[in-house]
């Protein structure tokens, strides 16, 4: 009974636990509620790793004790099953995504529970189930009539190993993030969901939230808002005189020093220039070979400050609008297509890469900012705008930068030569993936209704729902209709072959009974959308489906919506911070927008942790290339599901970076049994004599342990656990006979029940109790025994009794401590008049002025 055996405690236990209701959540309930949400993983074929245990098991503790405490916690997960690793096993041994994802999450929920995360399994959501991506595409279906999801060819970046088209997040340096491959550009046919609309809202939103400032500053950094105007010059080479040449500058008060102009490869005055007849032969020639290298290069590469900069003149010139001049038209790579207006001017003697630019190619440098300090515009660009002033600039001689740049955008307005500008570096969201293992995207197209140019917008259901579009959208849209609503879900058909079409387009194509349909409008043969739906489609409104998980009429109930949200904390890795939080946080205001949530919450999330890193014992990156992977099932093998978690929480702190380690462990194993020892022997006692000290040490404790786990500091959270021990011990060898007493003990089993769950269950049962520990009240401190024990020190003078000052016993042996508080003292004043000629000090007990 003393020796912990702990399969034998977790097979006991587990399935009482599943019988029992504490870690449900209660809808609507009156209690307060509490919504802890940890990232649902992407359900993998190696199983949960050590990564995921160690974030579950920090949210777990969280979650246990908030529940103990009173709260209605909702603490749910599901799987983020859609994805290519799922798709690419298939691809390889043929096996259906859906039985291999049927497998994967078997794993993964045994794991769980054998971890005794007490999630609220009643809830599990999938995404790759019908019945919860339904919605994922009611939502796409929403945003398409709201008039911000549209068709574009654009050029993406094209894994020519994969054969698939990738988001800009997916290719790392230049290559595909998956398979490695150097990634090329390629246009193709997608779907674009304009999120720039909520550039703004999503900076203001932050406001709302409770994120750590590194959250904040990356979601900020992320959407990259820059003020600043856009500028119109006119191009002076014959054959393009009406044409003008648009940019976009946050330095309009550099005006002045524009030295030349470059446009991107991909901008519209590159086709003309390649269609004009002025142009010769041989500069088109030198274009489009420069046109074809720049297209190999990802954006990254592109603009990276130290790469050699490359460029052709394009035989254009343009005239500045403030000083007439005439200047060069140059095509270069560094300039993006996406940002702006795809071409800027250049500025060298105060934009680096301009400089760098303007000295491989010999272009002049002209300064329109006088440093205070000697600068040499040859070396280097200054970039400062709260220091110098303006000249060779008429208007606005004199100023200092940032205030030119209010001046001067004064003056383009004026003169109609532009005007103030805000431009994003967040582009709109390429929606479209050229897999099978994703959401089928719900539209339809009837080249009947595009040849006649009919849009979703002029049916009669169109006319009265649809959102604003511009008319430039509305063309790209047009035969293009969503399905309706009550032919969702739109189910991924089964299919033979799981590889990318080389075309470009998913293996859906292929499924030509599929890809067949009528046109919802005007009822002829029309063809299905064959593209699926990127990852992030379905992450980005799942911890609204927990809410409520089976609901068939709307994304959840309203009533319980607002009952549970927002998220009060959501706990996630550092990846996340921003695309994830970014996508998912759009959705939700759009959401919102729609009334598909509650009005008085404009924000999803209140709190955002991210969680720590758990390295290799070889303090490395676990891969399997390394071979340096703990499994976390090996570990529960070896020494059970308590061990596991209360040395993941021990290991080091909940956001730091850890390294595995075997012996660390063995240590928490040892620690577990003595504490079940201890404990299992100390309720079996019929009686002893009660410790003061003993209580102090338990209600230290309990503080120490609940300060900590609202501050999500856990290791420190079990060090006070383990300290409790070794105290325990140690007044019981100084006392012999005294004893915790039984109620004393239950207060500690409690706490380690949000560690180890099972052991101390076991313990609980063994002191009598018939309920589970894990439905127990998280013990309350005593505030008397918190307060230290104080020791009194007499205060003499020439050996006369005139005082008492009481102190913490550590400071009884301080002597200028005590002194000090012995001399202000009022009864102890007026004895002092004179010289103190010397001090004695007994420490603990007394303290001598010997006065002249
Ligand atoms: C002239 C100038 C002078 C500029 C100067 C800067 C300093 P952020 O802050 O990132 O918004 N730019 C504009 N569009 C671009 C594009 N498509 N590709 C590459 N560069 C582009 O940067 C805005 C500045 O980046 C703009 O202001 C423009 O250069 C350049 F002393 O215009 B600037
Ligand atoms: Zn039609």
């Amino acid at each position: 009974m003393k020796k912990r055996d702990f399969k034998k405690i977790e097979k006991k236990w587990l399935p009482v636990w599943e019988k029992e209701t504490w870690w449900q959540a209660e809808d609507n309930s009156k209690k307060k509620k509490l919504y802890v949400l940890v990232e649902f993983p992407y359900p993998s074929g190696s199983g949960l790793h050590i990564g995921h245990a160690f974030t579950m098991t920090g949210a777990d503790v969280y979650a246990r004790k908030k529940r103990m405490e009173g709260y209605n916690v909702l603490f749910p997960i599901g799987w983020d099953a859609f994805g290519l690793p799922t798709e690419n096993y298939a691809i390889k041994t043929g096996v259906k995504p859906q039985i291999v994802t049927k497998e994967n999450t078997d794993t993964f929920r045994r794991q769980m529970k054998n971890m005794a995360f007490s999630f609220d399994w009643r809830r599990e959501i999938n995404t790759t189930d019908p019945r919860y991506y339904r919605w994922t595409q009611w939502i796409f279906i929403q945003l398409f009539k709201a008039g911000l999801a549209y068709k574009k060819a654009m050029p993406i970046n094209w894994c020519p190993s994969c054969k698939i088209g990738l988001a800009n997040e997916e290719v790392v340096n230049g290559r595909c993030e998956r398979c490695g491959a150097e990634v090329t550009r390629r246009n193709l046919n997608q779907w674009i969901v304009k999120i720039t609309d909520y550039a703004d809202r999503l900076i203001e939103g932050l406001k709302h939230t409770d994120f750590v400032e590194k959250v904040k500053a990356a979601q900020i950094n992320w959407i990259g808002r820059s003020e600043g105007a856009r500028v119109k010059f006119k191009i002076a080479t014959r054959g393009f005189e009406d044409q003008y040449l648009e940019v976009f500058t946050t330095r309009p008060d550099t005006l002045w020093g524009a030295a030349f102009m470059v446009v991107a490869p991909e901008h519209e005055l590159v086709e003309a220039i390649l269609k004009s007849s002025v142009i010769s032969e041989e500069k088109k020639k030198q274009i489009e070979e420069y046109v074809a290298q720049a297209r190999k290069k990802s954006d990254l590469e592109r603009t990276e400050l130290e790469k050699e900069k490359t460029g052709v003149f394009s035989g254009l010139y343009a005239i500045n609008p403030v000083n007439k001049q005439k200047i060069p038209v140059w095509i270069s790579d560094f300039v993006l297509a996406s940002y702006g207006t795809g071409a800027i001017m250049a500025v060298p003697a105060h934009d680096e890469r301009d400089h760098a630019f303007a000295k491989k190619y010999n272009l002049p440098i002209i300064p329109v900012i006088k440093p205070k300090k000697e600068w040499d515009f040859q070396k280097a660009a200054y970039t400062n705008v709260e220091e110098g002033r303006m000249i060779n600039s008429p208007p606005i001689n004199g100023l200092v930068p940032r205030e030119a740049i209010k001046k001067t955008i004064e003056i383009l307005e004026k003169e109609g030569w532009g005007e103030k500008a805000v431009s994003y570096h967040l582009r709109d969201w390429i929606f479209s993936r050229q897999h099978y293992w994703g959401e089928p995207i719900p539209m339809v197209y009837c080249e009947h209704c595009a040849k006649k140019g009919i849009t979703w917008w002029d049916t009669p259901e169109g006319k009265k729902e649809g959102g604003k579009i511009s008319e430039e959208m509305k063309k790209s849209l047009a035969g293009w209709f969503p399905l309706p609503e009550e032919q969702l879900p739109l189910e991924l058909p089964e299919v033979e072959h799981y590889e990318p079409t080389g075309t470009g387009e998913s293996p859906l194509a292929a499924i030509t009974d599929w890809v067949k349909t009528t046109c919802p409008v005007c009822g002829r043969p029309a063809r299905r959308e064959t593209d699926t739906m990127p990852n992030w489609a379905g992450s980005d409104w799942y911890f609204l489906r927990y809410i409520d998980p089976d609901n068939q009429k709307a994304i959840g109930d309203m009533k319980k919506l607002k009952y549970w949200m927002p998220v009060d904390i959501y706990i996630g890795g550092d990846e996340h911070n921003t695309l994830h939080l970014l996508y998912s946080r759009f959705i939700y205001h759009f959401l919102w927008d729609i009334g598909a949530v509650p009005k008085e919450y404009p924000e999803p999330y209140f709190r955002r942790v991210s969680h720590g890193v758990v390295l290799g014992p070889d303090g490395q990156r676990m891969s399997k290339s390394r071979g340096n992977i703990v499994n976390p099932d090996d570990i529960l093998e070896k020494c059970g599901a308590d061990a596991l978690r209360t040395y993941l929480m021990f290991m080091g702190p909940f956001t730091g970076t850890m390294i595995w380690n075997e012996r660390a462990l063995q240590g928490i194993v040892r620690f577990l049994n003595r504490a079940y020892r201890q404990i299992s022997e100390e309720i079996a006692k019929e009686e002893g004599e009660e410790s003061e000290e003993l209580k102090r040490l338990v209600n230290k404790t309990i503080q120490r342990v609940s300060q900590d786990i609202d501050n999500l500091e856990f290791n420190t959270a079990v060090a006070a656990l383990m300290e409790f021990f070794n105290g325990w011990e140690k007044e019981q060898q100084k006392n012999k006979g005294v004893v915790l007493g039984k109620e004393e003990a239950k207060k500690i089993i409690k706490l380690l029940a949000v560690f180890a769950p099972y052991l101390s269950e076991e313990l609980w049962h063994q002191s009598g109790e018939k309920e589970s520990v894990h439905a127990s009240s998280w013990p309350q401190v005593e505030e008397k025994y918190l307060q230290e024990k104080k020791v009194e020190i007499i205060v003499q003078v020439n050996g006369k009794l005139r005082g008492k000052v009481m102190v913490s016993p550590e400071e009884g042996k301080d002597k200028e401590k005590v002194t000090a508080l012995a001399k202000q003292q009022e009864k102890v004043v007026k004895f002092l008049k004179g010289e103190i000629v010397k001090v004695v000090f007994v420490p603990g007990r007394l303290v001598n002025f010997v006065v002249k």
